[in-house]
C-alpha cells in the first residue's frame, strides 16, 4: 500500500495564523477569486494527511471539520490514495450514459447493501450533496406524481435554485438569490434546547403540529416526499427528539409519500453508525448521500426502493460527470477504510471523549448552553450566561482563539452560536485531547 501518511500527526504553531507566506498569497485569493466566497480558516494549505493539515508557512493545524464532513477517513487516506492513482492511469472518463465501467456499478451495489432497509434498492451517482437532493426531489415527485415538498425549519440542503428553497436560513444563502422553486413547505422542527412547550411531550406535540399543518395546509395526498437531515447538520447539529424521525417516517407511509434522509453530513460512519437513521431503525424510501463517500472526491449518490428508482423514463436521470471513475475508485477506498479499520466503532470512540471533554467544559464555562450530537458528530451551543440568548460574539472569540493556537473548528447553527466538531475518524485520541485542550484554553479567554 502505498504510504501517504508523511506528516507527522502534531499541532505544530511556528507563526501568527495567517503566517507571512499565506498572507501575501490570500491577497491574490482576494483578487483573483469571487467575493462571493467565504473563508473560515485564512492560510493556505501545501499537504493534508489524516487529521493534520500544513499550511505554506510550515503550520500543522489539527482538523477538526474534515473540509466539513468528507474526508471521514482521513485526508489522502491511502487506500483512497492508490485506488484513484491506478484509475487515473486507466481512464479518466467516459460518461457512464455514453459508456458504462464497472467502478460505478461497484459503489451502487454497496450503497445498495449498505444503506438502511432490507428491499431491492438502485442508485443513481451525482457530483455534490445538492445535486442528490435535486435528483432525490426530481425522482419522488416523478414516481409519485404530486408536487409538495415537505422541509424543515434550520434545515440545509444545498446552494442550488432548487436547494436554496428547501434550505431554511436566509442569510447567507438565499439573500438576494431568488426567486425560489414552488411548492416547498417548511413545517417546524422540534430543537430540544429551545422547545417552548412541556420538553416530556416534545415528540408526541410536535408530530400532531406538523402533521395537522400538512393535511390542513397542503392536503397529505398533494405531498410527494417528506426531506429531512436525520440530525440537522448546517443549522446546529439539533437531533431530533427520539421517536419523531420514526412518527414521520409512520405519516408518510401511511399517506403514499416518500420519506428522504439527507445523510450528506450525518452518514458515513460520523455518527456511530453507518447512517444516522439508523439510530432509531428508521428507513427511508431514499437517502442522499454525499461528503463522506468519496473521501474528497467530488461524489453524491441517491439511493432507495428500486420501484421507485426505476420510475423515471430512460434518460430521465444524468449529468456529464456524475459517477466519474475517479470519484468512485475514491468512494471504493473509503469504504475499504471504514470497513477495515473499524471506523463506525471509532466514531463512536472519538463521540465518547469528545462529549465527556466537552461536557466537563461546559461545567466551568456558563456560555455554553448545551453540549449535543451523536459519535463524532458533536456541537456546543453558546448562549448569553443566565439566558438562552444566543451568544454568537463569544464563539467567534473561541475560534479566533483555536485559530491562532493551531486547531481548525467550524461553526454552524441558525442564530451563528454553536461550534461544531466534525473531526475526521482516523484522529489519534492524543491530536483530539490536544484540540480539546486548546478549545478550553479559547474559554478560559473569555
Ligand atoms: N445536505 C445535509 O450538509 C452541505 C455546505 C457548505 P454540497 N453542507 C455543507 C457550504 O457552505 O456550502 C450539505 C449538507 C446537507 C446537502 C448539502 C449540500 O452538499 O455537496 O455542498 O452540494
Amino acid at each position: 500500500m502505498i504510504d501517504t501518511d508523511a506528516l507527522p500527526q502534531v499541532r505544530r504553531v511556528l507563526t501568527a495564523i495567517p503566517g507571512p507566506k499565506s498572507a501575501e498569497m490570500l491577497k491574490r485569493r482576494t483578487e483573483a477569486t469571487s467575493g462571493g466566497l467565504g473563508m473560515a480558516f485564512p492560510v493556505i494549505v501545501e499537504k493534508a494527511h489524516d487529521a493534520i493539515l500544513l499550511d505554506i508557512d510550515g503550520n500543522q493545524i489539527i482538523d477538526l471539520g474534515s473540509g466539513i464532513g468528507v474526508t471521514n477517513v482521513g485526508n489522502s487516506a491511502p487506500r483512497v490514495v492508490e485506488r484513484v492513482l491506478k484509475q487515473v492511469r486507466e481512464f479518466t472518463h467516459t460518461n457512464f450514459t455514453t459508456a458504462p465501467y464497472e467502478n460505478y456499478i461497484e459503489v451502487c451495489e454497496w450503497l445498495n447493501k449498505n444503506t438502511p432497509g432490507t428491499f431491492a434498492k438502485k442508485s443513481l451517482l451525482v457530483n455534490s450533496g445538492a445535486e442528490a437532493v435535486e435528483n432525490a426531489i426530481k425522482i419522488a415527485r416523478h414516481f409519485t406524481k404530486r408536487q409538495a415538498v415537505v422541509v424543515f425549519e434550520h434545515a440545509y440542503h444545498g446552494r442550488t435554485n432548487l436547494t436554496m428553497a428547501l434550505t431554511a436560513k436566509n442569510m447567507p444563502y438565499k439573500e438576494g438569490f431568488g426567486p425560489f422553486a414552488p411548492e416547498i413547505y417548511r413545517m417546524p422542527l422540534p430543537y430540544p434546547y429551545r422547545y417552548e412547550g412541556d420538553v416530556a411531550n416534545i415528540t408526541s406535540e410536535s408530530l400532531e403540529h406538523v402533521t395537522h399543518k400538512i393535511e390542513k395546509e397542503i392536503g397529505a395526498k398533494n405531498v410527494a416526499a417528506i426531506l429531512i437531515e436525520p440530525i440537522i447538520g448546517e443549522g446546529g447539529f439539533i437531533v431530533p427528539p427520539k421517536g419523531f424521525l420514526p412518527g414521520l417516517q409512520k405519516f408518510a407511509n401511511e399517506n403514499g409519500i416518500l420519506f428522504i434522509a439527507d445523510e450528506v453530513q450525518s452518514g458515513f460512519a460520523r455518527t456511530g453508525h453507518l447512517f444516522a437513521c439508523e439510530e432509531e431503525g428508521v428507513v427511508p424510501d431514499l437517502v442522499t448521500t454525499a461528503k463522506g463517500i468519496g473521501g474528497g472526491l467530488p461524489l453524491a449518490a441517491v439511493t432507495g426502493r428500486a420501484d421507485v428508482m426505476d420510475s423515471s423514463h430512460i434518460s430521465g436521470l444524468g449529468g456529464t460527470y456524475g459517477g466519474n471513475p475517479l470519484a468512485c475508485a475514491a468512494a471504493l477506498g473509503v469504504f475499504e477504510t471504514i470497513e477495515e479499520d473499524g471506523l463506525v466503532a471509532r466514531a463512536q470512540a472519538i463521540g465518547e471523549i469528545l462529549s465527556t471533554r466537552l461536557n466537563e467544559i461546559k461545567s466551568k464555562y456558563s456560555v455554553i448552553g448545551e453540549v449535543r450530537g451523536r459519535g463524532a458528530m458533536q456541537a456546543i451551543e453558546l448562549i448569553k450566561p443566565g439566558t438562552k440568548d444566543p451568544n454568537p460574539e463569544a464563539m467567534a472569540k473561541v475560534i479566533k482563539y483555536c485559530q491562532q493556537n493551531g486547531v481548525l473548528i467550524l461553526t454552524a447553527g441558525t442564530y451563528a452560536n454553536v461550534i461544531r466538531f466534525l473531526p475526521p475518524l482516523v484522529i489519534t485520541d492524543e491530536l483530539l485531547r490536544d484540540a480539546l485542550d486548546v478549545l478550553e484554553a479559547g474559554f478560559a479567554t473569555l
